[in-house]
């Protein structure tokens, strides 16, 4: 289940023409072609989506998205949203110096992903060693005019976050 789970990340964030695919400009893919291109079945594809541990996929019209972290050109559509006060992001210490001079970039991905909880960004964080919390001041960059939209699975997007608008979370 997770190797497929993974799988199906890979195939509709970053890599559609391994197995042939070609996604729509909004990311989406047709269901069976999707079944097909993966030698897989469509159970075993409705399972990953319904017990997906981050709702990482989207059915809808007998087509499959992934609902953020696309590598390659999409356009998800989302509507802008007002963001809650604060946001988090979990990274490491490592990238601290480049983040606090550079702000947050969306680096490989089209945003920087933030999450709504400091236990999320914590997960996130710890993808890559032991997490450090940055907190985002949401609220201060929605009135500068930033935009925020929030994916079909809760992670807030936003193209950049400036440093000013950066603290490291103490807990
Ligand atoms: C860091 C996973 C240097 C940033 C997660 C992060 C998330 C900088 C890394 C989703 C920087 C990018 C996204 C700067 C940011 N200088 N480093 N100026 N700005 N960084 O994977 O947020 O499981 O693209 O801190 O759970 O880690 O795949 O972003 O460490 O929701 O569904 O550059 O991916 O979801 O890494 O993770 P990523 P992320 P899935």
């Amino acid at each position: 289940m997770v190797r497929l789970s993974k799988r199906m990340a890979r195939v509709l964030r970053h890599a559609p023409e391994e197995v042939g695919l070609r996604l729509d400009a909004a990311g989406w893919v047709d269901l069976g072609d999707f079944v097909r291109a993966l030698g897989v079945t469509r159970a075993q594809v409705l399972e990953v989506v319904a017990d997906n541990d981050k709702q990482r996929f989207a059915i809808e019209d007998g087509r499959i998205r992934a609902s953020q972290g696309h590598t390659v050109a999409v356009s998800l559509d989302l509507p802008v949203a007002e963001p809650p006060a604060e946001l988090y992001h979990g990274t490491v210490a490592r990238f601290l110096p480049d983040i606090f001079r550079d702000g947050l970039r969306p680096m490989a991905r089209h945003d920087v992903h933030l999450s709504a909880t400091v236990e999320t960004a914590v997960r996130v964080g710890s993808r890559r060693g032991r997490p450090v919390v940055l907190v985002v001041d949401a609220a201060a960059m929605a009135a500068e005019g930033h935009e925020f939209r929030v994916s079909a699975n809760g992670v807030w997007l936003v193209p950049a976050v400036p440093p000013n608008h950066l603290r490291e979370h103490v807990s």
